[in-house]
C-alpha cells in the first residue's frame, strides 16, 4: 500500500485579485481536495494544505479551471508579485496593480512544464534551447527566490522594505502616479546563531518613469541573476549581493542594462504597514470592505465565525471582486453603494466582523506547526491566545486602543516578517521564542534582539513592564518601537549588518 503523502499547494495570484467565480472554485477545491480550509498567505495568495498525492492532478486541473495556476509560486524565480490593495485612491491602486501584473507576467518562466506535468499538456519536443525558451532565466534560473512588491503611500501594507525589489508610487496632486521609487535588497530570512545571515530592510535606490518600470524590474532581477552568490545558498538573496557590491555599483549596473541614467529617489512617507479595516469609499464611488481573518485561515470555526461559508455566500451575490492583502486579510472590493447592505447582512449572519482588538488587528503569524517542516515552535495555533493575554496586559496600562504591531514565526525564516514588527517573536524550539523589539510601525526599521530563548509562559511578564513604561513615559504620538529605543530599552538597528549587535 502506498503511503498517504499529503502536500501543500500554493497559487500564483498577482496582486491578490480574485473574481467571485474564481472564489467559488477555490472554495470547492478546499472542501473537496484539501483540509477544508483556504489559507490566505502573507504574499496575497492562497495555500491549500492536506492535498493527498492521488488528488494532486485533479486539484491542479481544478485550479486551471479557475484560470489560475501555481507557476512560480515556489522556486528560484520571481515569486507572486504583491500590490497595494485597499483602493481608496482608485487610480493609483489601479496603476499599482497593472504594474504588479505586468511584472508578474513579464518575469514568469516561459516553460510549459506545469501544463505538461499536471494537465497532460503537449510536450515541447526535445532540443529546445533554454536561452531562447527562457530569455530572462536561462538554464540556471536565479540564485535564490526573488520577491517583488508595489506600494502606494501612505499605506505600506505590502511591507515594501522586506522584499528584494519594490516600487513606491510617487503621486501628483491629483493622486495620479507620476513615477516610481525603486527599492532593492530587503529580506527577512536568517539562521539562529549564524550572524552572517540577517534580515535587511530594502534601500530606496532610484526613481523611474512609468514607461521604464518594467525594464527596471527586469534589469534588477538579471543583475541579481548574474551577481548573486550561487556557491553559498544562505548568502544568495539579493540583500547579500547589495551588501557585497554596494548600492552604488548595483545601481550603475541596473542603469547600464536599462540603457540610460535614472533619477534619484523622490520624497515619500508611509504611515503604517497594517490594513485599513472596515468600509472605505474609493474615488470612483465604489466601496471596499476589509475583514480581519486570523492568520488568514479561511475556515468554519465550530464555535466562532463561519468564514469559509460566509465568504462563499458573499461570492454568490458579489458583483465586484475579492482582494487578498499581504497581511492575510480579505477585502470585498468594488461594491456599489446600493449593495453594501446585502454584504453587511451576510457579514453579520456568518460572524465575519470579529471586532478584534487593536493588537490583534495588527498581528500576523506564519503557518508553522503542524504542516511546516521547518517550524521549531508553534505560531498560527499559539499567537491568538498570546495576543489575548497581552491585550489584558495592555488594557491594565490603559493601552487597549493603541496600535502596536506584533508578529510571530515558528522559525527565523521570517514568513510573517517578524523582524519589522514592533514586537517580533521568532521560534527557537518547542514553546521557546526570541523576542525582538524596536522596529518601526511603518515597517521601515528592523527590531533588535531583546530577550533570547524566552519560554512561552514568560512572554507576557517580559513585555508587561515595557507596556507600563510606554504608558507612563511616551511622548505624544510616539510609537511603541520608537519609545523603546529613545528610552534605552533596546538599541536601534540601522540595517542588516548591525542586526545582531546588541548595543
Ligand atoms: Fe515562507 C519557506 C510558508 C512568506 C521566507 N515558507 C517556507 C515554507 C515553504 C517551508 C518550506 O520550505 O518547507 C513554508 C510552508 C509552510 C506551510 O506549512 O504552509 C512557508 N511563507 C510561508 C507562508 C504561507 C507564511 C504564511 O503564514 O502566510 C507565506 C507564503 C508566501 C506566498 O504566498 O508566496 C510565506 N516566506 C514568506 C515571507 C514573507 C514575504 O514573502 O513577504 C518570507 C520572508 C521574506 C523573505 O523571503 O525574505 C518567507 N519562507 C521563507 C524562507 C527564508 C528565505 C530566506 O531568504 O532565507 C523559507 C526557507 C527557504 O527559502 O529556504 C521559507
Ligand atoms: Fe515555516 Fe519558519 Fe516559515 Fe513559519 S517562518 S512558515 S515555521 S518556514
Amino acid at each position: 500500500l502506498e503511503k498517504a503523502f499529503s502536500f501543500m499547494i500554493r497559487l500564483r495570484i498577482a496582486g491578490g485579485v480574485v473574481t467571485p467565480k474564481q472564489w467559488l472554485i477555490l472554495d470547492d477545491i478546499a472542501r473537496t481536495y484539501a483540509n477544508g480550509t483556504l489559507r490566505a498567505t502573507t504574499r496575497q495568495t492562497f495555500q491549500y494544505h492536506g492535498v493527498i498525492k492521488s488528488n494532486l492532478k485533479r486539484t491542479m486541473a481544478a485550479i486551471d479551471g479557475a484560470l489560475l495556476d501555481t507557476i512560480a509560486a515556489c522556486g528560484d524565480v520571481n515569486r507572486n508579485v504583491m500590490s497595494a490593495t485597499n483602493p481608496a485612491q482608485t487610480g493609483a491602486h489601479k496603476a499599482a496593480y497593472d504594474l504588479a501584473k505586468g511584472i508578474s507576467d513579464g518575469l514568469l518562466p516561459k516553460t510549459n512544464a506545469w501544463r505538461e506535468i499536471w494537465l497532460d499538456g503537449e510536450r515541447v519536443v526535445g532540443g529546445e534551447d533554454e536561452a531562447v525558451l527562457e530569455p530572462v532565466y536561462g538554464k540556471t534560473y536565479l540564485p535564490r527566490k526573488f520577491k517583488t512588491v508595489v506600494a502606494v503611500p501612505p499605506i505600506n501594507e505590502v511591507d515594501i522594505f522586506a522584499h528584494d525589489l519594490g516600487f513606491i508610487a510617487i503621486l501628483d496632486k491629483k493622486n495620479k502616479v507620476k513615477g516610481w521609487n525603486v527599492t532593492v535588497g530587503g529580506g527577512m530570512g536568517m539562521t539562529h546563531g549564524e550572524t552572517d545571515t540577517f534580515p535587511r530592510t530594502a534601500d530606496v535606490m532610484l526613481y523611474c518613469e512609468p514607461a521604464d518600470a518594467l525594464k527596471v524590474a527586469e534589469a534588477v532581477m538579471t543583475v541579481q541573476r548574474d551577481w548573486g552568490n550561487r556557491k553559498v545558498r544562505k548568502n544568495a538573496r539579493l540583500k547579500y549581493t547589495i551588501e557585497r557590491y554596494g548600492l552604488k555599483a548595483f545601481r550603475e549596473e541596473v542603469e547600464r542594462r536599462v540603457g540610460k541614467p535614472l533619477q534619484d529617489p523622490k520624497p515619500f512617507r508611509f504611515e503604517h504597514n497594517g490594513d485599513r479595516y472596515g468600509w472605505v469609499e474609493g474615488e470612483d464611488g465604489r466601496h471596499h470592505l476589509t475583514l480581519y481573518v486570523a492568520s488568514g485561515r479561511i475556515k468554519d470555526h465550530e464555535d466562532g465565525p463561519r468564514i469559509l461559508s460566509g465568504l462563499r455566500r458573499i461570492a454568490e451575490v458579489h458583483q465586484g471582486d475579492f482582494r487578498l492583502t499581504g497581511n492575510q486579510n480579505v477585502i470585498i472590493a468594488n461594491v456599489p453603494a446600493d449593495r453594501k447592505a446585502e454584504i453587511d447582512a451576510l457579514v453579520e449572519e456568518y460572524g465575519l466582523a470579529t471586532g478584534a482588538g487593536a493588537l490583534r488587528r495588527n498581528s500576523l503569524a506564519c503557518v508553522a506547526l503542524p504542516t511546516c517542516g521547518l517550524a521549531l515552535a508553534e505560531s498560527e495555533r499559539y499567537l491568538p491566545s498570546l495576543v489575548g493575554e497581552l491585550e489584558e496586559s495592555l488594557a491594565a496600562h490603559g493601552l487597549q486602543d493603541d496600535e502596536i504591531t506584533i508578529r510571530m514565526t515558528g522559525c527565523p525564516n521570517g514568513c510573517a516578517r517578524p523582524f519589522i514588527a514592533e514586537i517580533g517573536l521568532v521560534g527557537r524550539g518547542p514553546e521557546r521564542y526570541n523576542l525582538y523589539l524596536g522596529a518601526a510601525f511603518d515597517g521601515s526599521r528592523l527590531g533588535k534582539l531583546y530577550a533570547d530563548d524566552v519560554s512561552a509562559g514568560e512572554i507576557r511578564a517580559t513585555l508587561d513592564p515595557l507596556f507600563g513604561a510606554y504608558a507612563r513615559g511616551r511622548n505624544p504620538g510616539e510609537r511603541f518601537g520608537d519609545f523603546l529605543i529613545r528610552a534605552g530599552h533596546v538599541a536601534r538597528t540601522v540595517n542588516g549588518p548591525d542586526f545582531h549587535d546588541r548595543t
